[in-house]
């Protein structure tokens, strides 16, 4: 029997936990043949509830799952962890401003790094989706300095998911011949998704959908603000889709990238594309054959791109300067 590999999942009593959790046990994020031990951490006004989420799982009879974990402990959660998805947060609501957001979301993301520290697997990686989640990220990797920053990733997945299907259903075509889109910067409003450097069944986007108002106008917005039109029309954030983004991005890290194709996610700047250093940046990445992953390079920008890539990075060295300002990195 293969050694079971430990996954922590933040925040598992809420509403991305609960899309999440079954998938992982059912084998979906690390594999049919590898056994797994959730270890879910939650606050504790919600532990009751997690108990029942816990007791589903044990309904599930899953032949995956070894163990499960729950608890509001920080220590016991990160314990012998692989992979921890740092889910839960507390997102932006209604007349907070950027420094409440930030000085509330440090109190949460700066004890988990230093937990992840003190008590993960010496390969553990790290999938921050609480937002505001890149900087989120970027408080708990400064929190643990001794976890190498390659480690650690924000998750910009669902964005390019988004993208690929506005893009397919535009040609009417299907979302598997849509590539290499990559999606730079912050998860908010600000974020590229780049039609430029994308393709479909082989073709340049710009290419195949030879309508610039439409690139550069509808798509942009829609994908820029899915996430609020959600929102609007469910009563509530995106949740199944954003756990299967989750997925997506553990697997997409864990699997050859083809040539023709990158993952979007977060990852630590080392200045590529003249990022700045240190921020987690969303950036197209190529896992290779020995499993190592890279920033991939050869991505074109044109006068358009470079603006609007400017506006989500001007974005993110102001919450990187607040974080700063709140002693938090
Ligand atoms: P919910 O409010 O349903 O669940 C969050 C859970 O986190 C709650 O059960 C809460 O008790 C728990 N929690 C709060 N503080 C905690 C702490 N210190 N330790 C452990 N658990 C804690 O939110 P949900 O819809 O599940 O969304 C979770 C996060 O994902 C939010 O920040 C949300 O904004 C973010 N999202 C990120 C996305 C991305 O693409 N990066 C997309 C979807 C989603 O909006």
């Amino acid at each position: 029997m293969t050694t079971p590999v430990h996954v922590t999942v933040t925040g598992a009593a809420g509403q991305i936990g609960y899309q999440l959790l079954f998938r992982i046990a059912s084998g979906q994020l690390l594999g049919p043949h590898t056994p797994v031990v959730l270890r879910l951490l939650e606050i504790e006004p919600a532990m009751k509830a997690l108990e029942g989420v816990v007791m589903e799982l044990d309904d599930c009879a899953f032949p995956l799952l070894a163990g499960v974990e729950a608890t509001s402990n920080l220590d016991v959660a990160f314990a012998g962890t692989s992979w921890a998805l740092l889910v839960g947060s507390v997102p932006r609501k209604a007349g907070m401003e950027r420094g409440d957001l930030l000085s509330i979301n440090g109190g949460i993301f700066k004890p988990q790094g230093q937990a992840i520290a003190r008590n993960a697997a010496s390969d553990v990686r790290v999938l921050v989706v609480g937002n505001p989640c890149n900087t989120n990220c970027l408080i708990a990797r400064t929190s643990a300095p001794d976890v190498p920053a390659d480690r650690w990733f924000s998750m910009t997945r669902l964005d390019q998911n988004r993208a690929e299907t506005q893009i397919a259903k535009r040609l009417g075509t299907s979302v598997s011949g849509v590539k290499n889109l990559a999606v730079w910067g912050n998860h908010s409003a600000t974020q590229f998704p780049d039609f430029r450097n994308a393709t479909v069944d082989g073709r340049p986007v710009p290419e195949a959908i030879d309508d610039e108002a439409w690139l550069t106008g509808a798509f942009l917005s829609t994908v820029q603000k899915r996430g609020a039109a959600i929102i609007e029309a469910r009563g509530a954030s995106s949740a199944a889709s954003a756990a299967n983004a989750a997925i997506d991005t553990v697997v997409g890290l864990t699997t050859p990238t083809p040539d023709d194709d990158c993952v979007s996610v977060s990852v630590t700047s080392h200045g590529e594309y003249g990022v700045p250093e240190g921020l987690t940046f969303g950036m197209p990445v190529r896992v290779d054959a020995t499993g190592a992953w890279h920033v991939k390079e050869g991505f074109t920008r044109d006068e358009f791109s470079v603006e609007k890539i400017q506006v989500t990075t001007n974005e993110l060295l102001a919450e990187r300067d607040e974080v700063v300002k709140l002693g938090l990195v």
